[in-house]
C-alpha cells in the first residue's frame, strides 16, 4: 500500500484541528451582555465598542485631558477621544484597539478609510434584533451566560416585570455586594421584605439570605451564582464574607445543585478617577479556595483567578479538586500571549477538563473579536498537541478532535454543571 507521507498526514491533520476549532459552536459562560428583552442595557455599535473601558484606561494614557474633563463629554466626544487618541495619532495594535478593527472587518466594513462617520452611519442603520443574531452567528456562539444582579437598579425591574427569555441568554446570579458588603446590603435585603439582621449572622439571618438566593435563582434560572472577590479574600473565617458563604451561599447551591463560581484577585477602584476602567489585580492566596474545594466536596466551584502568577497553582489545585473547574483568561490575561501560555498549561496538566475561554464581552459586537482571536490561539496550540498526539501513533480522527473541542467549549462546563 502507498504509504501517505508524514507531513502529508501532519498537514491534514493540522487542517482538520484547525477548522473544527474555528468552527465549533461555542457556550460563552461568562459576560456582561444583556438578552435583548432588557433593551437599553444591552450595548451594541462602533461608539459603545470605542468607550469599552479597557479602551478609556488606554486612551487616557496618550491623551492628558484631565479625567473628570473626559467623564464630561457625551459617549461620542469620548468616543472620537479614543479614536484620535488610539487609532488615529497611534496605531491601533493593542489587543482592545485590533479587537474593534477585527469586528468591524468581520461586518465587512472598509477600516483602511479610517472613516468614523461613515462607521456610525453603517450601525444607524442597523436592525438591533437583526445584529444581535449576526454578532452571535459571526463569533460561533450558540449560548450566552449573562451577569444578572439583583442590586442592580436597572436590570432589577425588567426581572420583576417578567418578559419572554430569548433562550440563546442563559442567567448566573452575581451576588458580590451580598457578600462584598453585608452591612449596606442587609439594609437593602430588609426593604425587600427579608428579616436579616445586619449586626447579627445568625441562623435567622442565614435562612432568610437563603430565601432571598432562592427567590432569585428561580426568578432568573441562574445557571450558578458567582463573586469576584479581592486577592487577600479568606476562607474560612469570621468575616461576614466567610459566614454568608459557608451558612448560606454554600448550603442553597448543594440545595438547587448549582457551582459557586469564585473570581478572586480584582483589586476594586485602585484608581477610583477611572470609574469601571480603575480597577486593578492582584496576587490571590489560593488556599481559601482550596479549603472551599476541600472542605465542602458537595459543593461544585466554578473558579477564574486575575493574576497570571497564580494560573500554575490554579491548574493543579484543579487536578486535586474535581469538584473545581476552572475556566477563562480573565480580563487582564485575554491577551493572545497569556492565553497562549495559560491554555497550553492547562491542555498539558488537564487535559481537556476545564474551559479555556469566556468573553467578558460588555458590548455585544466584542463577542465576534473575542472569540475569533481566542479560538486563533486555542487552534494554533490545539495543532501542536494533536500533532504530538500523532507522533506517538496514536492518530485522533476528526470525530473525536470535534468530541473534544465541543467539550471545552463549553460541553465540560455543562456535564459539571449537571453532575
Ligand atoms: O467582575 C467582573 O465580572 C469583571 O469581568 C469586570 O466586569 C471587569 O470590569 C470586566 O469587564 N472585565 O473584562
Ligand atoms: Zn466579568
Amino acid at each position: 500500500m502507498h504509504e501517505i507521507p508524514s507531513e502529508t498526514s501532519a498537514a491534514l491533520l493540522a487542517r482538520q484541528v484547525e477548522q473544527i476549532v474555528l468552527t465549533t459552536p461555542v457556550y460563552d459562560i461568562h459576560t456582561h451582555l444583556y438578552d435583548p428583552a432588557f433593551g437599553e442595557l444591552l450595548l451594541w455599535g462602533i461608539d459603545e465598542l470605542l468607550v469599552y473601558h479597557y479602551l478609556i484606561a488606554e486612551s487616557l494614557r496618550q491623551e492628558p485631558l484631565p479625567y473628570e474633563q473626559f467623564w464630561a463629554l457625551s459617549r461620542t466626544q469620548q468616543a472620537e477621544l479614543v479614536w484620535d487618541a488610539l487609532f488615529v495619532r497611534h496605531s491601533p495594535i493593542s489587543e482592545a484597539c485590533r479587537g474593534v478593527l477585527t469586528t468591524l472587518q468581520a461586518f465587512g466594513l472598509d477600516v483602511q478609510r479610517r472613516d468614523l462617520p461613515a462607521l456610525r452611519r453603517w450601525f444607524a442603520a442597523r436592525n438591533r434584533d437583526a445584529h444581535v443574531t449576526q454578532c452571535l452567528e459571526l463569533a460561533g456562539v450558540r449560548k450566552v451566560c449573562m451577569t444578572n444582579s439583583p442590586f442592580d437598579e436597572l436590570e432589577r425591574p425588567v426581572w420583576e416585570r417578567g418578559f419572554r427569555r430569548d433562550e440563546r441568554f442563559t442567567a448566573a446570579l452575581r451576588i458580590d455586594p451580598l457578600l462584598m458588603a453585608w452591612p449596606e446590603t442587609a439594609g437593602q435585603l430588609r426593604q425587600w421584605g427579608y428579616d436579616v439582621q445586619p449586626g447579627g449572622l445568625n441562623d435567622r439571618t442565614f435562612s432568610e439570605v437563603r430565601r432571598f438566593l432562592a427567590a432569585w435563582t428561580q426568578r432568573i434560572d441562574a445557571q450558578f451564582l458567582m463573586v469576584s472577590l479581592p486577592p487577600d479574600w479568606v476562607f474560612p473565617g469570621r468575616s461576614a464574607t466567610a459566614q454568608l458563604m459557608e451558612w448560606a451561599i454554600l448550603p442553597h447551591c448543594r440545595e438547587f445543585g448549582l457551582p459557586f463560581a469564585l473570581m478572586p484577585g480584582v483589586r476594586r477602584g485602585v484608581n477610583p478617577r477611572l470609574r469601571l476602567a480603575g480597577d486593578g489585580s492582584g496576587l490571590t492566596d489560593l488556599t481559601a479556595l482550596r479549603n472551599l474545594c476541600a472542605g465542602f466536596p458537595d459543593n461544585k466551584f466554578l473558579a477564574t483567578v486575575l493574576a497570571r502568577e497564580n494560573q500554575h497553582e490554579l491548574a493543579i489545585l484543579a487536578r486535586k479538586f474535581r469538584n473545581l473547574h476552572i475556566f477563562g483568561c480573565w480580563w487582564f490575561l485575554n491577551v493572545p500571549s497569556l492565553i497562549e501560555e495559560i491554555t497550553r498549561m492547562r491542555v498539558e496538566l488537564l487535559g481537556l477538563s476545564f474551559t479555556p475561554q469566556h468573553s467578558d464581552a460588555r458590548i455585544l459586537d466584542q463577542v465576534v473579536y473575542k472569540w475569533k482571536h481566542s479560538r486563533g490561539v486555542i487552534a494554533r496550540l490545539l495543532v501542536d498537541k494533536y500533532a504530538e498526539l500523532a507522533r506517538t501513533g496514536w492518530q485522533p480522527t476528526p470525530a473525536e478532535i470535534q468530541r473534544d473541542v465541543a467539550e471545552l467549549f463549553g460541553g465540560a462546563f455543562e456535564r459539571f454543571r449537571a453532575a
